[in-house]
């Protein structure tokens, strides 16, 4: 993937070898001997040392102020190998030895219940792959393009639904978090202030006093009241004394609140990239909303290798992440908005360098989307899971997976995001 968004990048000129103490975003400390290739300085400010680490067999990148300690000697049981290699600027070393890293804990697929097991029903894999696992998961491409545009067709040119083509199309843009448009509560068309009988004798027709009218609504647990003066409006969230003008900050507050209360974050920035992600101001997340946020985000944060799982909030610091971290961030959009969704880890058949996507949760296929089925609840990796829909959303791609992983790859885990922030993954 791109890594062509550093302002500086100078290469190395001794590529020696050096014993490194280093502490990692979440305080680990690990020491290390790495042999540096280059540094560069971020987009974030802070010096990075792109390196290749033999600890863990393969080129790494370490930022400079997270380094503890610094010496030109290799440590113990490093040594021989690295005088057989030349001190080449940018040369990438072998490595002295190769840990087996894993992205994913082993694949150990717990068993079915033996009560839930049943045989799995004969499924014909794409492109003549070998049939996946079974366990009744499976991906289907529902390819009926016709019948899904003429749906889809139908849904976006529906009247009054407008999809305001407002994010940004070039790469790099920031993401304007203010929401495009805002529900507006309409004064209410009750009638006007009671006719009381004529007066005839009254020369001068007083106003008529204002008249309020109140109107309940109900949104994720939370009622919500309105009180409607004329055109002016106040909305109170009455269990959470929240009380406002706009309706939409009424729905704003309750968001902001059970996303917090899901995730442990409170962080008004990476709200303000979820709450705006309601382009059309409904107050709810389409799908069609949903793929423009997947699309901007794809063009706005970028591929950055690490070894956690980052919590939404460091990915969008540092505007990127590896794949769990993409997947992770997205869990966050749809948990803003109250949708169900988890991290499934895959991997190739018989392989153990896995992919982690965003699977979101739907009692039933939609249209014109592919998904995993799982058509009995059942136990993966020994967390229950039910039976249903699982959407996947692979980086930009919504309904779909993207070429970091094929159809035939197996769902080792599925997990809850919030259970896996900080993780090493
Ligand atoms: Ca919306
Ligand atoms: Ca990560």
């Amino acid at each position: 993937m791109s890594m062509g968004t550093f302002s500086a990048y100078t290469v190395n000129q001794t590529s020696r070898l050096v014993s490194i103490i280093y502490i990692d975003n979440y305080g680990t400390v690990s020491e290390r001997t790495i042999r540096p290739l280059r540094t560069y300085k971020g987009r974030n400010g802070y010096t990075y040392i792109e390196a290749y680490c033999y600890l863990r067999g393969e080129t790494r990148t370490f930022r400079k102020d997270h380094i503890l300690t610094w010496t030109g000697q290799p440590s113990q049981g490093v040594s021989a190998p690295a005088r057989d290699v030349p001190a080449q600027p940018g040369a990438i070393t072998p490595p002295l030895r190769v840990p087996v890293e894993k992205v994913y804990k082993p694949a150990e697929i717990s068993r079915m219940q033996p009560a839930a097991r049943k045989e799995p029903k004969a499924v014909i894999p794409p492109h003549g792959k070998k049939a996946p696992s079974g366990f009744g998961i499976f991906f289907r491409i529902i390819t009926a393009m016709g019948f899904i545009g003429g749906i889809l067709y139908g849904v976006w040119n529906s009247p009054g639904f407008e999809l305001p083509d407002l994010l940004p199309d070039k790469p790099g843009e920031v993401y304007d978090p203010e929401p495009a448009a805002r529900v507006v509560v309409k004064p209410a068309e009750e009638p006007a202030a009671p006719v009381t009988a004529a007066a005839p004798a009254v020369e001068e027709a007083a106003p008529p006093p204002p008249v309020t009218v109140t109107t309940y609504s109900e949104y994720r647990g939370f009622r919500i009241k309105v009180d409607t003066t004329g055109s002016e409006s106040a909305c109170t969230v009455e269990d959470l004394q929240i009380s406002t003008t706009s309706y939409y900050v009424a729905l704003r507050g309750i968001n902001d609140l059970l996303f917090r209360e899901a995730t442990g974050m409170a962080n008004g920035e990476l709200e303000n990239i979820y709450a705006s992600a309601d382009k059309d101001g409904s107050g709810a997340l389409s799908w069609e909303e949903v793929i423009k946020f997947q699309s901007w985000l794809a063009g706005a944060y970028a591929y950055r290798f690490n070894e956690a799982a980052l919590w939404p909030y460091q990915f969008m610091i540092q505007r990127g992440g590896d794949c769990e971290d993409w997947a992770l961030f997205t869990c966050g959009l749809l948990r803003y908005w109250g949708w169900e969704s988890y991290v499934g880890a895959f991997m190739p058949p018989g392989g153990y360098l896995g992919h982690a996507i965003t699977l979101v949760y739907s009692q039933q296929e939609i249209i014109g989307f592919g998904s995993y089925s799982i058509e009995e609840h059942c136990y993966l990796n020994g967390r229950p899971v039910k039976a249903g829909c699982y959407i996947p959303i692979d980086y930009e791609k919504v309904g779909d997976i993207s070429d970091a992983m094929e159809a035939d790859w197996e769902l080792k885990e599925l997990f809850v995001p919030e259970e896996i922030y900080g993780r090493q993954m």
